[in-house]
């Protein structure tokens, strides 16, 4: 453990320090933590950050800090806390400081960061800091760098940020149950040198999978791989906020992978350029254009484009199981099959049971059920959802849209609703003679 003398003079930093176990008049100290219960995309911390853009973590926010001497301090506390999917579905998770994911810890290249870690959750955790180049003792892998942090402790990670990027936070003991549970957290470090790729607007999300049985609140995290509950940031379609950009704006979006298996995130309306991973900036010569960025598990992408043409542009993983609400997977596949005759003989057999023949001609009705209050188990999602202004999206999971507009605001993040599109600029509908309808 620190000495007192050593803990105020933080002289112990990046000198291969130990962890330490914060001492009570330490935790008493750090006051009340910021908490994030709600699922709103906060403004960024462009005023902390010295007037630089700052970071927009969708449904999220940043974590604020405060200065001891020279040191960056923030408090993450470990705890349950209730996330809600999207309208309609609330789940029970673990997670950080009152929210899943936690918030983002946000600093900058050189910063000496002291990252106090209490731990409200029912047994031992860590975190581990991905893709941080740090001493070994501050890695967060319970057992190997550190004794685990007992339910009531509270540990203080302490490092200098040797380089700026794209990191996560995430714990390192009892993986499968604390992920499962929604433990896990951004870390973005910014360039010393505000010069350093520039951009107008910069947001990030980190992916999920959560196995949410119909009708229940809580995770199975027993499950391997066939999640049915795909989420950004713990949200999903209708639930993640829109990225609203002005026309004109450098937009940089970091996505993390945090699920059992890769996503192909796809955007339409531009091509961009990945700028960046986890184990930092890619170089202008080795970046090619592309339109989905595949992220594999454990990794992170940052992807760029310059927002040169307005509209609402859909962006979402290319797994079309990856944009589906929890009631469409692990269905008979029913597509082409005639169901009258079954359906009137389960008829005569049940007759007090009302069973519906679903999927024949695919399953756009499933987003009729749901539109016409055809309610799937409480607390469940449909399999398609949302409307737009044109009708159903008949999308869930991981979908959104980027709104780009030219008389958004700098700074601003409101929803500008849908786009109204130029005249003529519409698909539409034809006659037997191609003209017009
Ligand atoms: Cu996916």
């Amino acid at each position: 453990m620190l000495s007192r003398r050593a803990f105020a003079a933080g002289v112990t930093l990046a000198t291969g320090a130990a962890l330490t176990r914060a001492s009570d008049a330490q935790t008493r100290a750090l006051g009340e933590p910021q908490r994030f219960p709600d699922p709103e995309t906060r403004s960024p911390l462009s005023r902390q950050l010295g007037g630089r853009p700052g970071f927009v973590t969708l449904n999220g926010g940043s974590l604020p800090w405060r200065m001891k001497g020279d040191v960056k301090e923030f408090h993450l506390v470990a705890e349950p806390v209730k996330r809600e999917l999207a309208p309609g579905s609330t789940a029970h998770l673990w997670g950080y400081n009152g929210s899943s994911p936690g918030p983002t810890i946000e600093a900058f290249e050189g910063d000496k960061v002291r990252i106090f870690v209490t731990n409200q959750l029912p047994e031992h955790t860590t975190i581990h800091w991905h893709g941080i180049l740090l001493p070994s003792g501050m890695d967060g892998v319970g057992g190997l760098t550190q004794p685990q942090i007992q339910p009531g402790e509270t540990y203080a990670y302490e490092y200098v940020l040797k380089k700026s990027g794209t990191f996560m936070y995430h714990p390192h003991a009892d993986e499968m149950v604390q992920m499962g549970m929604g433990m896990m957290g951004m870390f973005i470090v910014h360039p010393k040198d505000p010069a350093f790729r520039p951009v107008d607007r910069d947001f990030g999300f980190v992916m999920a999978n959560y196995e949410v049985h119909p009708g229940t609140w809580v995770p199975d995290t027993s499950i391997m791989l066939e999640f049915n509950t795909w989420a950004w940031n713990s949200r999903v379609f209708p639930g993640i906020d829109p990225l609203v950009v002005r026309k004109g704006d450098r937009v940089r979006i970091r996505i993390g992978n945090l699920t059992m298996t890769n996503h192909p995130i796809h955007l339409h309306g531009y091509d961009f350029r990945i700028t960046g991973t986890d184990g930092g900036w890619v170089a202008p010569s080795a970046q090619w254009p592309e339109v989905s960025a595949d992220i594999p598990v454990g990794a992170m992408r940052c992807i760029e484009f310059t927002a040169d043409e307005e509209g609402d542009w859909a962006f979402h993983c290319h797994k079309s199981h990856h944009t589906m609400g929890p009631m469409g997977h692990g269905i008979a596949n029913m597509i082409g099959v005639r169901q009258s005759a079954a359906t009137k003989r389960i008829t005569r057999l049940l007759p007090n049971y009302m069973y519906m023949p679903m999927g024949e001609q695919g399953m756009a009705e499933m987003q009729d059920m749901a539109a016409h209050g055809m309610a799937p188990p409480e607390n469940t999602l449909p399999m398609m959802t949302g409307e737009g202004p044109f009708g159903p999206i008949e999308m869930g999971g991981m979908f959104t849209v980027v709104k780009v507009r030219r008389d958004v605001a700098p700074g601003d993040y409101t929803d500008p609703g849908w786009f109204e599109h130029p005249q003529g600029t519409v698909a539409y509908k034809v006659d037997g003679n191609g003209r017009r309808a």
